[in-house]
């Protein structure tokens, strides 16, 4: 829907430490990313989307077309191979990401002005909230 193209700001993050452990991620980068103020960029050139997450330390960015299953890289995060596929359910933009860790995905959608996206992996739900910058 439209809405979730812009620049946003996170103003809350709840279990991204539980998410990054599933993960597998170092406890120096858990370390690092827990500090990070992340921006979410999001673009919509016809169909397809660009979602560009930003910090001062890395930036790790997705393009895909809703429907169209493409191969992902997770690089700079867990550095995986999966599988991704991107689908609307209802106004909440879906991703399943199949590889190696189970239960993998996340969820985007725009409630009350605000951006909400939920990241799982293998039973961890990690709870992200932005602002419209
Ligand atoms: C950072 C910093 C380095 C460590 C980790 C990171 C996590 C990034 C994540 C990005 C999720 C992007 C999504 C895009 C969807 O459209 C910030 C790169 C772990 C979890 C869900």
């Amino acid at each position: 829907p439209a809405g979730i193209c812009g620049t946003w700001d996170i103003i809350s993050n709840v279990n991204f430490e539980g998410y990054m452990i599933a993960l597998g991620i170092s406890p120096y980068l858990r370390k690092i990313a827990l500090k990070l103020k992340l921006k979410k960029v999001i673009e919509q050139h016809g169909d397809l989307y660009v979602v560009k997450t930003v910090s001062a330390f890395r930036n790790y960015t997705i393009s895909f077309r809703v429907g169209q299953e493409f191969e992902e890289f997770t690089q700079g995060l867990d550095n995986r191979h999966v599988k991704s596929l991107v689908t609307w359910e209802g106004n909440k933009l879906i991703c399943e990401q199949i590889g190696e860790k189970r239960n993998r995905g996340w969820a985007h959608w725009v409630e009350d002005d605000k951006l909400h996206l939920e990241l799982y992996c293998e039973g961890e739900i990690c709870k992200q909230v932005f602002k419209k910058n």
